[in-house]
């Protein structure tokens, strides 16, 4: 059977620390869509792993990690995250793996992504520049390299050669970029990149033949998902369970649990709507205290109260089985906090959250005030030590969303985490 982790806001709620926890009980751990725009940070024992590109199961030396068929990948990336886990301590050997399927982002889908971005001037969508909106693109204009195809050079070097003359048709000399480099370097991965190249469904076919343990790592989070975020500014894959299923050829009979990870308060990274932001000591005080910066770019994240109206949404997408909620360490010592429980349209309150976004932008949210809490919650080890204040936040959250919360984080740490 199969758990999946998955983000329920706009990113960043903590998955990958939650993934490090579940893959203790985990014999795969699988990536099923985006790329090496996520950034999943893990502390253990004092050490701090940031994966990109990389399923985080990697930490876990029993467990065997999948990068799966919605993947992209750009294979210089591939190479310097292993390096630089290997550097860490982490023996890699033998315990990860990539689709034949996925499909290839070029440093020219990289440049391309920068140019795309620059031409929307004030609208940018704030990507993370790492060509994953411009690859998503050529795959379903068909145009794409999967990985298979490096291994048939012939062919590999003719497309790879097309798709830089029609974007170069498209840009032209704002595009800045030598296929003849590019191609020099897959000479080399022609020969380093396969030994990790397998056929993704048999993989899991045999895993759930053989009753292994499968851990779904999601990436980004539902508000970034191209169908049912904040379009356009969202990604450029199906960031909720819908790609979990195509991205790893998954029955959704074998998925026993659904865990959305829930941040405390909202972040967001890049452009957008963003209804609880708060552009004020209080986003300030969630961005210092939080250590909200963009693990793969290192940008500010924006900050703002948690929006349970987007949580309702997300479940309604997502199908929670459970929620963690993560950081709520973070509203230790504020004298209250609040919540955004509906939002309110010129004059009416909305029934769910709006697909409009002329309508999202005017939305006023309509906020519960919840007293804080002053003791610090970062060294409690158990729900039962948790301040009256902090477990009614948390029971709000529960019955509000109608899921379970399953798991409260209150630290970056593998033991920073409260069972309930
Ligand atoms: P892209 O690069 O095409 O996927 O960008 C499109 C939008 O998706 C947002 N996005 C993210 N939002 C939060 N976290 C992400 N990962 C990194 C992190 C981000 C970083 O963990 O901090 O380091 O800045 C991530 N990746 C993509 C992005 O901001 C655009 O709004
Ligand atoms: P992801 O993209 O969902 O995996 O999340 P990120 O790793 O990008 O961002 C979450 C950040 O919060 C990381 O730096 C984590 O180490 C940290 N973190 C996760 N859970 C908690 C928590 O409960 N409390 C605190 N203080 N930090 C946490
Ligand atoms: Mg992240």
């Amino acid at each position: 059977m199969a758990t999946v982790v998955l983000g329920s806001q706009f990113g960043d709620e903590g998955k990958g620390k939650l993934v490090d926890i579940l893959c203790s009980e985990a014999d795969v751990c699988a990536r099923s869509a985006g790329g090496n725009n996520a950034g999943h940070t893990i502390v253990v024992k004092g050490i701090t792993y940031d994966f990109h590109l990389l399923p985080s199961g990697l930490v876990n030396p029993n467990c065997l990690n999948l990068i799966g068929s919605g993947v992209v990948v750009h294979v210089p990336s591939f190479f310097y995250e292993l390096e630089n886990i290997q550097k860490k301590g982490l023996d890699t050997t033998d315990r990860i793996f990539i689709s034949d399927r996925a499909h290839l982002v070029f440093d020219l889908h990289q440049k391309v992504d920068g140019l795309e971005e620059s031409a929307l001037g004030s609208s940018q969508v704030g990507t993370t520049r790492k060509g994953i909106g411009p690859t998503y693109s050529t795959k379903a204009a068909r145009s794409g390299i999967r990985v298979y195809e490096l291994f048939h050079w012939e062919t590999f070097e003719k497309k790879l050669r097309g798709l830089a003359r029609s974007f170069k048709k498209l840009h032209g000399d704002l595009l800045v970029y030598d296929v003849e480099e590019e191609l020099a370097q897959y000479k080399v991965y022609y020969e380093t990149l396969r030994p990790y190249v397998i056929d993704a469904v048999l993989f899991m076919q045999k895993a759930f033949d053989t009753n292994k343990r499968i851990l779904v790592e999601g990436a980004n989070a539902l508000m970034l998902d191209i169908d049912y975020g904040t379009y356009p500014y969202v990604t450029s894959s199906n960031t909720g369970i819908g790609g979990v299923i195509t991205g790893l050829a998954i029955s959704p009979f074998k998925i026993k649990n659904i865990i959305g990870v829930v941040k405390a308060y909202t972040t967001r990274v890049g452009g957008g709507p963003f209804p609880t932001e708060q552009l004020n000591e209080i986003g300030e005080h969630l961005q210092n205290i939080g250590k909200e910066v963009g693990v793969t770019t290192g940008r500010k994240r924006r900050c703002g109260w948690l929006d349970l109206v987007i949580v309702k949404y997300s479940t309604a997408v997502n199908h929670y089985t459970s929620l963690n909620l993560t950081k709520l360490d973070i509203l230790d010592g504020l004298s209250e906090i609040k919540i955004a429980i509906g939002y309110k349209f010129e004059g009416q309150e909305l029934e769910s959250f709006p697909a409009d976004l002329t309508v999202l932008e005017k939305c006023e949210p309509i906020y519960k005030t919840f007293p804080g809490w002053s003791s610090p919650t970062t060294k409690l080890a158990s729900w039962d030590e948790l301040p009256n204040e902090a477990k009614n936040y948390v029971d709000f959250i529960e019955k509000f969303v109608g899921v379970p919360v399953g798991n409260i984080g209150v630290g970056p740490g593998r033991e920073h985490m409260l069972t309930r």
